[in-house]
């Protein structure tokens, strides 16, 4: 028996990810280090589809029809190299490595070249949609040559999550590590949006006085309109839940938000490429915060307001107001990380199509989201945009939201509530705006300690000031 696709690494992502190539049709064998893994799927899920059972990696290779289309799920790091040694000398050129695990993309750029070297197509895959997404089709982003996207890609797009168009939401990204570029920033943002919805919670609950319950019907009413998406939608369905004793789930679990990396990733690597992801730097920096338990302890004494919700006849309409925040914030959010995927792509050479990303995540993973087909729309009309916030409508809709946006923070800081990521957007969006900023005082303080030089508004060239002199000017 040949099959059309192997998956090595059968944890849940694995194992769900074969399942999913199964029942759309398609022969899969399968390994993993650990047969046990193997046989249990082979034996809880055979009757899905045509699995072929491999227990040696030669065995598994064998499997596989020519050219070999192995997808590597497992724990990435290490790991991933180990798989990598292990198969690459039992392959033959023209054969393709799909790697779906959530590898860095400076990784993926190495393997990618060292596979060449030996005509292995390695395809670096971004996947997401978590388990779920796995199995029912998960939005995915490979990178990887062209040529292994003609083979690979008409099985990904079976496999992949359908926008609300129909459309598959999968796309070759880009040569080499593009794919896991992008889905690092797909992170980022996701770690944006959670805090921003986390913010829009405590304000609700403190500013408005809303009980969890309460917040979740709010946070139904939202999904319901622009802010519609998988977030908010699973926001509400946790601040409804209630423990075994009654207490909201969201009391009795411990308030330190974990990590596992891909979010610090997009901001070490915006900082590389001196790209401003504020947004994104402050929920990381927010779920960092967070973990600090015996800092905030010590903390706890400072002075500040202790929040006073307002009357019941006001907290409507700061709801509504919360709304307007959250929304222009998130379009900042997904400003900056579209400014960064742009930036990647111009470093690296990839030539991303950012109306082409924004269609692949608008089903199957985690930000999920109408937002994206807006987004999707801005960069179809342009795809020169400058910025996202230089599309008409999404510059109207902030225009429109901002006395809100702004209202909300003057609550938040009046009363005390930490809002890190509403504030680091609208100070982006200011900064922005400004006709001018005060880095023009930045560069004189620089020139004044390290005659580090200026430019000027009027002239032309580079100048220095002779501060510990007689303060002329004299061209750099
Ligand atoms: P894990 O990340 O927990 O990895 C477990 C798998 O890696 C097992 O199959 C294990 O084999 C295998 N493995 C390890 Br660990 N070391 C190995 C080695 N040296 N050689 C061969 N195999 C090795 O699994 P997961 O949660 O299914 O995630 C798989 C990948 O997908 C990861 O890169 C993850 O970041 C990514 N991802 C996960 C999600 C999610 O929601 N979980 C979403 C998107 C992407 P064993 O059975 O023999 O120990």
């Amino acid at each position: 028996t040949s099959a059309q696709i192997g998956v090595t690494g059968l944890a849940v992502m694995g194992r769900n990810l074969a399942r999913n190539f199964a029942r759309n049709g398609y022969s899969v064998a399968v390994h993993n280090r650990t047969v046990s893994r193997t046989r249990a799927l082979v034996e809880e899920f055979g009757h899905e589809g045509a699995f072929v059972a491999a227990e040696t990696a030669k065995d598994f290779v064998a499997a596989l029809e020519r050219p070999r289309r192995l997808v590597v799920m497992v724990k990435a790091g290490e790991p991933t190299d180990a798989v990598i040694e292990e198969f690459a000398p039992l392959l033959e050129p023209g054969d393709m490595i799909i790697d779906g695990g959530n590898a860095h993309f400076a990784d993926t750029r190495r393997r990618e070249r060292e596979l060449r070297e030996h005509g292995i197509h390695f395809v670096g895959t971004g996947i997401s949609g978590g388990e779920e997404g796995a199995l029912h089709g998960p939005s995915i982003m490979p990178g990887g040559s062209v040529e292994s996207y003609g083979s690979l890609g008409p099985m990904l797009e079976k496999i992949s999550a359908k926008a609300a168009d129909g459309a598959p939401c999968v796309t070759h990204v880009g040569p080499d590590g593009a794919g896991h570029f992008v889905k690092m920033v797909h992170n980022g943002i996701e770690y944006a949006d959670m805090q921003l919805i986390g913010e829009a919670y405590q304000l609700l609950r403190d500013v408005a006085g809303y009980s969890p319950a309460q917040i979740a019907d709010i946070f139904r009413t939202w999904n319901t309109g622009r802010l519609d998406s998988y977030l908010i939608e699973i926001t509400a369905e946790v601040l409804s839940h209630v423990d075994a004793g009654g207490k909201p789930f969201v009391d009795v679990v411990v308030d330190q938000a974990e990590q596992k990396g891909t979010g610090r990733w997009t901001v070490q690597i915006a900082l590389d490429l001196g790209v401003p992801v504020s947004g994104i730097a402050e929920a990381v920096f927010a779920r960092s915060l967070s973990g600090h338990a015996a800092l905030r302890e010590a903390s706890r004494g400072l002075a500040g307001p202790k929040p006073t919700p307002l009357a019941e006849s006001e907290a409507a309409a700061f709801a509504d107001r919360v709304e307007q925040a959250l929304y222009a914030s998130k379009i900042v959010s997904y400003t900056q990380g579209f400014h960064e995927i742009a930036a990647g792509s111009e470093e690296y050479g990839w030539d991303i199509d950012l109306g082409e990303v924004a269609s692949i995540w608008r089903g199957g993973c985690i930000i999920r989201a109408a937002f994206l087909d807006r987004i999707r729309t801005a960069y179809d009309a342009r795809s020169d945009l400058p910025s996202l916030l230089s599309d008409e409508t999404f510059a109207r809709e902030i225009a429109a939201a901002q006395d809100d946006w702004r209202e909300v923070l003057v609550a938040a800081t009046r009363q005390g509530v930490p809002t890190p990521g509403f504030a680091a957007a609208l100070a982006y969006y200011d900064a922005l705006r400004a006709e001018r900023l005060p880095a023009a005082l930045t560069q004189g303080q620089r020139d004044f300690f390290g005659a580090h030089t200026y430019r000027r508004v009027d002239r032309e060239g580079a100048f220095h000031t002779l501060w510990g002199g007689d303060r002329s000017e004299v061209p750099a």
